[in-house]
């Protein structure tokens, strides 16, 4: 209840801040895309972890504000920067199960995309594979509606969920992200060369575009690239960073490993 209290007090007081993490091109660096990712700084606690404070918001309903916050404050961010005449990619917003079953989420993306004026293909939505296991009718009408707009989707945590695939039928799937726990052991663990391999090798033949997370080693890089994943994120390439070193490196455009 506490904490909880503090994430309400938080929202109103403006403590929590966006960092962005590059997501690469793996043949030659080039930056196409960020995603989005919260802090909480908290006045006693100091940064607190999403992965401490989602968990909680998600409990109280307050994933809802905080969800709409953070896609607000990202199209925001990319109007400012091509505001000053920079190009930016895509930025990518993670969307917790709970959001997204609360009234009218989908109602409320295509609201904040017409209040911010951003372009509609610069938004993807992270959603997880737990999310699309409960499809309503509704709902994935819904999906094609902004994917119309332009919106574009990708599956988080790939490999970690149900993995059914029937929901690739279903909902407008653009991408794959697959998860850092199978990066981790590339590329001497044999089940996560085989794993990721498989991954990509499906996502192609589905027309799907495939990312690989958590890249840290150059030897997962040179595996990914032999393995035609086509884009990378992980501390090799950048941490998350906070927007004005962003901007830096969007106006390098792109970021050796
Ligand atoms: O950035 P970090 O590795 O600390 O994130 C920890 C977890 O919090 C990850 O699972 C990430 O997806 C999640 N997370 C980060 N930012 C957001 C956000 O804005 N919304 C939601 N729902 N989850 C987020
Ligand atoms: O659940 P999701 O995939 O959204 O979580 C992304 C999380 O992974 C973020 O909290 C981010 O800080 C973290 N992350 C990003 N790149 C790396 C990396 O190269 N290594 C590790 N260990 N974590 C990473
Ligand atoms: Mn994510
Ligand atoms: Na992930």
């Amino acid at each position: 209840i506490r904490l909880e209290n503090d994430l309400r007090k938080g929202l109103e007081r403006d403590e929590f801040r966006l960092l962005y993490q590059p997501q690469v091109r793996a043949d030659d660096g080039t930056i196409v895309g960020l995603e989005a990712l919260i802090r909480w700084q908290h006045p006693e606690h100091g940064v607190v972890s999403p992965a401490q404070f989602i968990p909680v918001a998600e409990d109280s309903g307050l994933i809802v504000a905080i969800g709409d916050w953070v896609l607000r404050t990202a199209c925001r961010q990319l109007c400012s920067w091509q505001a000053t005449g920079l190009e930016t990619p895509r930025v990518a917003v993670n969307v917790s199960a709970r959001q997204l079953r609360a009234h009218d989420f989908l109602g409320s993306v295509a609201a904040i995309i017409a209040e911010t004026g951003i372009e509609p293909g610069q938004v993807e939505l992270e959603l997880t594979e737990s999310i699309l296991m409960e499809p309503e009718a509704r709902r994935i009408d819904g999906f094609h509606r902004l994917r119309a707009l332009g919106v574009h989707f990708s599956i988080d945590d790939f490999g970690t969920g149900y993995s059914s695939l029937s929901y690739v039928k279903r909902f407008p799937i653009g991408m794959l992200k697959i998860d850092q726990s199978f990066v981790r052991g590339l590329p001497g663990n044999a089940d996560d060369a085989g794993i990721t391999t498989a991954i990509i090798a499906m996502a192609h033949s589905l027309g799907l575009e495939v990312i690989a997370e958590g890249v840290e080693t150059r030897a997962q890089l040179d595996f990914l690239r032999r393995a035609n994943c086509q884009k990378i994120q992980g501390y090799l390439f950048s941490r998350p960073r906070p927007p004005d070193e962003v901007e830096q490196l969007l106006r390098q455009g792109s970021i050796r490993p």
